[in-house]
């Protein structure tokens, strides 16, 4: 039981499937029409059927000749005239021939942001350090706590910094505000000349007007569309600092990554298609064994964002109670998933994994090879990621641990069940290209899955009511006259305590 495409190899032996479990879940991923499913979307159709959108993620990383067509136009030439501009500015803040308002060249990249303009960009830079310029320094704020804005700019000379706000909308709340805090902070420094901004700050947007609004010149605006989801977007203009720490070479070979597994994932069968088969299994211990989480754990440490990013690819994708057409589900639909960096994991949250009352399928991912070689560590890692899954899978039973000498009454707390299910994601080394290809796999395995519950993966109505919510709450604290509190008891005794607080302060 495994399947190869681009180099990547997934061993899912150790799972609690047999020949005929594969063919049942493969009969389900056909009965709920995934393979036509698939095309409609590289066709460009308006899968997205809530917001009323393509989902085109797959045409950021199309070759220059492909033709992809939305609304009547091919959408593949815009991609790459973006792609264009973004190589550009990359390279002229690389090599330094962009320079900040006072002539000093950049040094500093912060890149303000939040959900999908900031998780994979965040991930990426932290995936990707082996073969970024060492020269700059990469930052990143997502969160409107103003200790995150501070933090990163503490050490920072505003005459060096560049800020990329990067926000599809342009009207998201977090990042507004500290676009504003990085305005000021910005224009404070550089004598309050606003025609300093045109050097020290760019955004990446699809809404023009208010990119204007905010004073930045649309010229050092870098576009994307409405058939890229937030958190599909790190391949788009998004990834604009992404390009900047790696080079305009490197994020081509990424979006190379990404595409050699969409081909495969459009075009293979499924029983040897590696998304599909991910994705029927966590299917298949959601729905059928009552999983309720899937951990990731990458032994690899510059991975270590990448369960943080792939946590809002999964939940936000598809974490929904009812179905295309709006009906109630009765079955559980997206797993929590969750992980952190092996070997780390093992000597802390494994104990319940091996030998707690709950069932947690495990996603291993590793590599060949290290990007920092030394000495005996990478087969030492290796070692303990193999080790992991065997005795995951194996486990030891009661006689095997008497025979040890174990003493009757201690047995039992020695004992592992086994037959606790894992996969095993195995590629070469973590180069730009293999990046690409192991997002676009869990992209395609979170299509497959929301395929099959009949979710709509592609919106996100989940995050609007505490939106609107804070936006009503905001002038109750803001206010200096005591408002009139209309909440439940908790909340306005909450919003008063608070107040009190402020006062007190
Ligand atoms: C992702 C979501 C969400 C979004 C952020 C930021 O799929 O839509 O995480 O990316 O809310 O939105 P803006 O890019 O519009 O600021």
């Amino acid at each position: 039981m495994t399947a190869e495409a681009a180099g990547v190899l997934l061993d899912y032996s150790k799972n609690r499937i047999t020949n005929e479990t594969l063919s049942l879940l493969i009969q389900l991923a056909e009965g709920s029409g995934l393979r036509s499913r698939i095309d409609a979307m590289f066709r460009g159709e308006k899968i997205n059927v809530t917001e009323k959108r393509a989902v085109l993620h797959v045409a950021l990383r199309a070759p220059k000749d492909a033709s992809i067509v939305v609304d009547g136009e091919n959408v593949v030439p815009q991609v790459h005239a973006v792609l264009e501009k973004m190589a550009g500015f990359s390279k002229s803040i690389r090599t330094g021939e962009w320079k900040g308002h006072t002539g000093k060249r950049i040094r500093n990249i912060v890149n303000i942001g939040i959900g999908g303009s900031d998780l994979g960009p965040v991930m990426a830079y932290e995936a990707l350090r082996h073969y970024r310029d060492r020269s700059l320094a990469f930052r990143f704020v997502s969160n409107v706590d103003s200790t995150d804005f501070a933090e990163a700019v503490r050490d920072l000379d505003p005459a060096e910094t560049l800020f990329i706000v990067s926000s599809k909308t342009f009207t998201t709340l977090e990042t507004m505000t500290n676009a504003h805090s990085a305005r000021a902070w910005s224009l404070e420094a550089l004598g309050g000349d606003e025609s300093s901004i045109a050097k020290h700050f760019v955004a990446v947007s699809t809404n023009a007007s208010e990119v204007a609004k905010f004073g930045i010149d649309t010229a050092n605006m870098f576009g994307f569309w409405d058939w890229v989801g937030g958190r599909y977007s790190m391949d788009s203009a998004i990834g604009l600092s992404t390009m900047i720490a790696i080079g305009p070479e490197n994020f081509r070979t990424m979006l190379d990554g990404f595409h050699q597994i969409d081909e495969h994932f459009r075009t293979a069968p499924f029983e040897r298609n590696i998304p599909v088969l991910m994705g029927l299994l966590a299917v298949w211990y959601t729905d059928f064994f009552g999983a309720e989480t899937v951990a990731v754990l990458p032994y690899e440490q510059y991975l270590k964002r990448f369960p943080a990013y792939l946590q809002q690819l999964t939940m936000e994708s598809n974490g929904k109670h009812v179905t295309l057409d709006g009906a109630e589900i009765a079955y559980p639909t997206s797993p929590i998933y969750w992980g952190e960096p092996g070997t780390n994991g093992q000597h802390s949250f494994y104990q319940l994994i091996h030998q707690g009352t709950r069932l947690i399928p495990c996603d291993f991912i590793a590599f060949g090879t290290s990007l920092n070689p030394l000495g005996r560590h990478h087969d030492i890692l290796m070692a303990n990621v193999f080790a992991q899954s065997e005795a995951l899978a194996f486990g030891k039973t009661s006689d095997q641990v008497k025979a040890e000498g174990t003493p009757e009454w201690l047995a039992p707390q020695r004992v592992f069940e086994g037959n606790r299910p894992s996969n095993t994601i195995l590629a070469d080394r973590l180069t730009p290209e293999v990046l690409g290809k192991l997002i676009a796999l869990y992209e395609h395995s979170v299509f497959t899955q929301g395929v099959i519950w009949q979710i709509n993966s592609f919106d996100q109505w989940g995050v609007e009511l505490g939106k609107v919510l804070a936006q009503r709450i905001i002038p109750e604290l803001e206010t200096a006259a005591e408002p009139e509190l209309g909440h439940d008891s908790s909340t306005n005794a909450l919003i008063s305590r608070y107040r009190h607080l402020k006062e007190s302060a």
